[in-house]
């Protein structure tokens, strides 16, 4: 994974920020950042936020390159966004917006992680920003 400013990464400006996260870049990469959070007890809605930017040179429509947000929990876990080269587009990309609400895993630790798998083949750019967890009681 490589944070860097949108400008460096030849991405178009993201307005959650000009520092970026790209993940995938190399082929054959395989790349994932985590953080480990215990959700308040309290939680009744969780929200998985951010913009996303994905650019591929994959011309052909089979899922080469593919992307994850997933959460896992000691007896629970869900894939959150499940995205590929097939979701991306050719650069430049456009920044997008997502809102999606797993499960509320009150009072649990839960692993938070994204996650990329490339092949050997063609570059697909998967770049987040404003990642956020947010708790709503
Ligand atoms: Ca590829």
């Amino acid at each position: 994974m490589e944070i860097a400013t949108t400008d460096a990464l030849s991405l178009p400006p993201s307005a959650a920020g000009s520092r970026v996260a790209l993940l995938g870049r190399g082929d054959g990469d395989y790349d994932s950042v985590e953080q480990t959070v215990t959700v308040p007890p309290w939680t009744r809605v969780l929200e998985v936020s951010g913009v996303q930017c994905f650019t591929t040179v994959e011309d052909e429509e089979y899922v080469f390159d593919e992307f994850w947000i997933y959460i896992e929990s000691a007896d629970d876990g869900e894939d959150v966004v499940e995205a590929s080269n097939l979701d991306a587009s050719v650069a430049p990309c456009t920044w997008t917006s997502f809102e999606l609400t797993p499960a509320s895993y009150a009072g649990e630790q839960i692993r938070f992680v994204v996650e990329v798998s490339m092949d050997e083949n063609g570059e697909t750019l998967f770049a987040v920003d404003d990642l956020a967890l947010t708790a709503y009681p």
